[in-house]
């Protein structure tokens, strides 16, 4: 059963939703005072508030492992995903969560342009879910990338969708989409990383191929009476995890040139990650290859955004990979500590390093600064202090049941994205803005000329600001969503639904 707009769901569970939109509204506006009570508050684990379990006590600064990887054979990758409530072992501690086969960063799904993917999810939670694949280029409708679905407590659902033979290849993720229950969705752990082809092979120079890649999903957890939890804009008492374990360890020599492929996989967090005495060569941003390597000392990883970086071996020794302290937003509540993430053990023997490329081989994604502009449109991001739904595009809460915008298939639209500083702690915020289905480019930030350096599918407009895209509507006809990817933002009605149409 998995209706469009599942209408019994709402009644069974629309007290479950008041509670975990009131309390993620708390959270995301960085409510301090909710901090001393977790104890006494009610869960933000929704229909699962009578759960509860000894503390969770993960063991930090293990060897980074991978989640198991899932790989395409014969052009067919199928995926048997089970998600409930359980005991589930994070970080060599029980914790209980809402993962993807007792995991809470699900297998890794590894794809070739062409391939296809057939996932059936076997929901044993008391909670309708879904599934969305982040970033990637395929249709929303049917049964594919279409997060309009519903997938009742107790039923099993399939969702099938083809990469196309022209895709992007480079880091991805899926995760649970349930509108007003996203957020407690993912950080309990529905999600995993998708690798969509070869980037190595198909983008690096050829003396690049057997370079170590690492697959690095960031994350928090926070244990709310023994239940995984979060902690919105308070890093502080979270445990950072890269692939599920907390602040790990991995090694490179001397002089050792590694991919490090980073997405962010948490609901909320911003993280600004830098390795003291190393510096990253940006690859690949949001799963698409860029147009001019660039070098940086820092990796900004917004929620939902993946970025792909060459990094070089060091001086030996340990070293600290930390996320920097930020702010994200203009209140005290948007101010990010700076944390430890993981160590980087920098050993062995020397090797010489590899001459970095100023530019990558393979495809180049499309830049549309000189494309015909078919619309423009504006859209304004707000939020209030009180309420269920208490986030807004253009002064109005998601409704499932309204089209916002209407594309023509094939046109190229420009969007002014605009989050206007309210100078109140409690409704500002730095909104990471991120579309289904296309990338965009971005043209503009408060008016100066932005200079891109390829495709992406999330990008923050800051409070106060205005950020103008511009993004074509390609290949796919029919309904899908952008949104705020912090998701109690989106939870809270940050979202409208676009349906492109025949020219
Ligand atoms: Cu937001």
């Amino acid at each position: 059963m998995n209706g469009r707009h599942g209408s019994g769901y709402e009644l069974r569970t629309s007290t479950t939703m008041r509670t975990a939109a009131a309390l993620s509204l708390a959270l995301a506006l960085g409510l301090a005072s909710c901090a001393g009570n977790e104890s006494s508050s009610p869960t933000t684990t929704g229909s699962t508030s009578t759960t509860s379990g000894p503390p969770w006590t993960p063991v930090a600064d293990q060897p980074l492992a991978d989640a198991p990887l899932l790989t395409a054979t014969d052009g067919m990758l199928e995926v048997d995903l089970r998600t409930a409530m359980e005991s589930i072992d994070v970080s060599g501690a029980q914790i209980q969560a809402m993962g993807y086969n007792g995991m809470i960063n699900g297998p890794t799904l590894a794809l070739a342009p062409g391939d296809k993917l057939r996932v059936t999810l076997d929901n044993a939670t008391k909670e309708p879910t879904n599934i969305h694949y982040h970033g990637l280029h395929v249709s929303p409708s049917g049964d594919g990338d279409n997060v309009m679905r519903h997938f009742d407590p107790g039923s099993t659902n399939v969702s099938e969708i083809t990469i196309p033979d022209d895709h992007d290849t480079g880091l991805f993720w899926y995760h649970a989409h349930m509108h007003a229950l996203t957020d407690q969705q993912v950080y309990s752990g529905m999600r995993g990383l998708i690798v969509i082809g070869d980037l190595v092979g198909t983008h690096l120079p050829p003396e690049y191929a057997d370079i170590t890649e690492r697959l690095l999903a960031v994350n928090d957890g926070y244990d709310q009476g023994g239940v995984m939890a979060d902690k919105a804009n308070a890093m502080t008492d979270a445990t950072i995890m890269v692939n599920g374990l907390a602040t790990p360890t991995w090694d490179i020599a001397p002089g050792e040139t590694q991919l490090w492929r980073f997405a962010n996989t948490g609901s909320d967090l911003f993280y600004q990650l830098a390795l003291d005495g190393h510096r990253f060569w940006i690859v690949a941003e949001d799963g698409s290859p860029v147009w001019r390597v660039t070098e940086a000392d820092t990796v900004f990883l917004p929620p939902g955004k993946r970025m792909e970086v060459l990094v070089q071996g060091g001086a030996p020794g340990t070293h600290t990979l930390v996320s920097q302290a930020i702010q994200v937003g203009p209140g005290s509540g948007n101010a990010q500590p700076e944390v430890k993430v993981a160590t980087v053990e920098v050993a062995g023997d020397p090797v010489t390093p590899l001459a970095v490329p100023t530019e990558l081989r393979g495809p180049r994604t499309e830049d549309l600064s000189t494309a015909e502009v078919a619309e423009r449109r504006e859209f304004v991001f707000t939020m209030q202090a009180t309420g269920t739904e208490f986030a807004f595009i253009n002064g109005e809460p998601f409704d499932p049941d309204r089209i916002d915008v209407e594309p023509k298939l094939g046109t190229v639209e420009e969007w002014v994205l605009k989050n206007p500083d309210t100078g109140e702690s409690t409704t500002s915020a730095d909104h990471p803005f991120h579309i289904h289905v296309n990338d965009f480019q971005v043209m503009s930030i408060d008016g100066k000329p932005y200079e891109a350096n390829g495709l992406q599918d999330i990008v923050v407009i800051p409070s106060g600001s205005e950020v103008v895209i511009r993004q074509r509507f390609a290949d796919f006809t029919g309904e899908f969503v952008f949104h705020c990817h912090i998701l109690p933002h989106e939870d809270g009605g940050m979202m409208q639904t676009v349906n492109v149409v025949e020219g």
